[in-house]
């Protein structure tokens, strides 16, 4: 074969593997959110008192009792634009319309908590009155309660520490807590379904109760799912790695990385028979 042959051979196979590239791509974009996410709130539309839901099912929350959102980089990663909410343990709350937790075979709510100052009573931080409470309870203690799967907790660690990923999970046969992505408590219960109620999913209090146990802190990136998230999917929302609508399904991690093999395997032959001829 002539030089300039070989030569145009070569670009032409570096074209093709740049288009088989781009079409990979589009063949598998980048994994949407997890199918069961039911909502999420980053807390960073801080001109509103409406907490807007970023998935894509519109559960927005109202914030009322004068729940304030920290200065910008007052969020959890700390930088400009991120905003967390604070809650001033006498009357704030923000709270849905929806009674998102009712009837769930599995769920998962995760977030990131703040507290500066040591609780002085029983307090909120998220859940729904009388089917998922989660919270301190007494004070001395993180406390996750449900109404037919039992309730698991472990010992609150010292207020002023900073920020802390909490994740409470109900996977059907167990209630499963995360501390900062850790598995920390596992109090094995099995239910089919968590129980309903006419109460609303609520974020710094009227979780133990209809009203009142008010939450004195900070809350950031607070997610409901509608599934048990994998500990790699913990580890992902604590590390920062993941945010809840990054956190992917495991089966579009599969096509991914199939989608990969098939174009190595597939340019492979291309190369070698460019080689030999
Ligand atoms: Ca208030
Ligand atoms: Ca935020």
């Amino acid at each position: 074969m002539s030089k300039s042959r070989r030569r145009f051979r070569r670009a032409f196979a570096r074209t093709a593997a740049t288009a088989a590239v781009a079409g990979a791509a589009a063949l598998f974009p980048a994994p949407a959110a997890h199918a069961d996410l039911v909502a999420y709130w980053d807390f960073d539309n801080p001109a509103s008192a409406t907490l807007v839901d970023r998935s894509p099912n519109g559960f927005n929350a109202t914030i009322s009792g004068g729940a304030v959102y920290t200065p910008s980089a007052g969020g959890k990663s700390g930088q400009a634009g991120d905003y967390a909410l604070s809650f001033d343990g006498v009357n704030d709350v923000a709270a849905t319309t929806a009674s998102l937790l009712s009837n769930r075979a599995r769920f998962t709510v995760a977030g990131w908590v703040r507290y500066d100052t040591a609780p002085t009573g029983t307090s909120g931080i998220w859940g729904q009155n009388n089917v998922v409470e989660v919270g301190f309870n007494p004070t001395t203690a993180l406390n996750f309660w449900t109404h037919s799967g039992s309730s698991t907790g472990f010992a609150t660690p010292a207020a002023g520490t900073g920020w802390h990923h909490l994740v409470t999970m109900g996977t059907g046969t167990a209630l499963v807590m995360y501390w900062d992505g850790v598995e920390i408590k596992t109090t094995p219960a099995v239910t089919a379904n968590y129980g309903s109620s006419t109460d609303k999913f609520k974020m710094g209090g009227q979780v133990w109760n209809a009203t009142g146990g008010h939450f004195q802190g900070s809350l950031d990136d607070v997610a409901v799912w509608n599934d048990a998230l994998t500990a790699a999917q913990v580890a992902s929302l604590a590390n920062g790695s993941a945010t809840p609508l990054s956190v992917p399904e495991p089966a579009a991690v599969t096509l991914v990385a199939t989608g990969a093999l098939l174009l190595t395997t597939r340019r492979r032959p291309r190369e070698s028979q460019g080689a030999t001829v």
